[in-house]
């Protein structure tokens, strides 16, 4: 996600590191090349020339307070802007008083509206509310059939009924009623360009069922586009949230970054890859985070509350806590990790070094890995730094594996732990900037 700008950004905060105090020069040095990077992951021209001048406002007019490094104090000032720029707090779901809550999906053709209809369904079913589906796509073929198979799949019941998209629309209230569904979500079809047809039907469809949400569906990877779509299904529908796809192809960022602050409407929901479960809610605080490159632990440890058993997700952030991890907890972390997806993705979500972002684990390896580990005594897994020569030449023996797979083990389980305790440790970037306060107060 948004891997130029985070490259560029990181590059451009590690120059200004080596400079000693903050001054007018380096700072304005710095912001020239923040704004550059920030054009080039295509973000509305005027939206980066106002925020850049409210960083220089607040960075030039600041005292440097001992041991803070210029390159610290602007990290700090930009995060806190970005947050800002990108909505403040998170938005919910708006909760109608008397159910079905019914939900508007709304975008143009491709953008992801029937994914994303089942997306959020899965994403209320697992908060224990009923879902209701409706398709209303009677212009594309088989646009209903795929809502169908999404709802089978999730075990969520889909309706289809009706000659056009505003009886389909109506009958769907009829039954969300009739089912006692707490949430209705309707997938409406999309169009090629914003034409006049599509907004009559959409409005006639709003009049009809006074939906407490109409969220517009639109794709990241079209940039400022997307940012004009959304301005415009607001001026004429009306929206009240924008869920932003496909995040998870290399996007620029740019759409992320402008959609809120020109529409005035907030992103409630960023979608992640094409299956089911890969939909967030949209948090400005992470994503402001993750665009600087300082990861996301907070988005990872929800995903392995959701995914894992709770119980191991509390063992996980007391052993971060407590910054010991030993191989026993190597191992099952390994094995909480083939539960939430592969290794890659999930370490989009930390501040890792290029070079750990390669370290994705084959179904092979991981087995060695496994066998590896449960040859050892339980002593070697809690103090993997006896393991000496003959040691490891017994584990090799023991698992069917060679001395060098050993050592590679190690030296990889070495890094994690390393990294752990740099980022949770004492005096860490992370700590120190407040990033882990919600994890570490009790
Ligand atoms: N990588 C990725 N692909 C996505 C995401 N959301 C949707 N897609 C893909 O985008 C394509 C279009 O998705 P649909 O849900 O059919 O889009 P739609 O808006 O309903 O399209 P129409 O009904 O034709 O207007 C599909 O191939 C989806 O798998 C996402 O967050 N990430
Ligand atoms: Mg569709």
């Amino acid at each position: 996600m948004f891997q130029n700008l985070t490259d560029k950004l990181q590059t451009i905060f590690k120059n200004l590191r080596g400079q000693g105090v903050i001054s007018e020069s380096n700072i304005k040095e710095g912001l020239r090349e923040i704004q550059l990077a920030l054009l080039e992951a295509d973000v509305n021209y005027r939206i980066v020339k106002e925020f850049i001048e409210n960083i220089a406002q607040e960075a030039v007019g600041q005292k440097v307070i001992n041991n803070i490094t210029p390159s610290q104090k602007l990290i700090k000032i930009v995060h806190d802007k970005l947050i800002e720029l990108l909505g403040k707090e998170a938005s919910s779901i708006k909760h109608s008083s008397n159910p079905p809550n019914i939900i508007m999906l709304v975008g143009l053709q491709g953008s992801g509206k029937t994914t994303t209809s089942a997306k959020l369904a899965k994403f209320l079913n697992k908060k224990e509310q009923s879902i209701l589906l409706a398709g209303t796509d009677t212009q594309r073929p088989a646009a209903r059939e795929q809502l169908q198979f999404l709802g089978k799949n999730l075990g969520l019941p889909v309706i289809t009924e009706g000659k056009t998209p505003l009886d389909i629309a109506i009958n769907a209230v009829k039954k969300a009623g009739s089912i006692s569904a707490d949430v209705l979500i309707i997938d409406t079809q999309g169009r090629l360009h914003i034409n006049e047809e599509l907004m009559d039907e959409l409005i006639k469809m709003k009049k009809a069922v006074s939906p407490s949400e109409i969220l517009l569906v639109a794709d990241a990877m079209t940039g400022q586009d997307a940012v004009n779509i959304a301005k415009s299904f607001n001026e004429k529908l009306g929206i009240t949230g924008v869920i932003l796809t496909k995040l998870d192809t290399d996007t620029r960022g740019g759409a992320a970054i402008s959609i809120r602050k020109v529409t005035g409407v907030p992103i409630k929901f960023i979608g992640t890859g094409e299956k089911t479960e890969d939909l967030e809610i949209f948090y400005p605080e992470r994503m402001a985070s993750r665009i600087l490159g300082m990861g996301d632990i907070l988005t990872l440890v929800e995903k392995a509350e959701s995914e894992v058993n709770k119980d191991d997700a509390k063992k996980l952030v007391k052993k971060l806590k407590s910054e010991k991890l030993d191989l026993e907890d190597f191992l099952s972390q390994l094995r909480q990790m083939k539960k939430i997806g592969p290794l890659s993705k999930m370490l989009d979500y930390l501040p890792v070094e290029p070079g750990l972002k390669n370290m994705d684990i084959s179904e092979e390896r991981y087995k060695h890995i496994e066998a590896i580990i449960l040859s050892m005594t339980p002593e070697e897994r809690s103090e993997p730094r006896i393991i000496d020569g003959s040691r490891r030449k017994r584990i090799a023996k023991g698992s069917g594996t060679n001395v060098q797979d050993i050592n590679q083990l190690l030296k990889q389980f070495y890094s994690v732990q390393k990294f752990i305790k740099g980022m949770v440790g004492k005096g860490s970037e992370m700590k120190r900037k407040g990033f882990l306060s919600p994890l570490i107060s009790p």
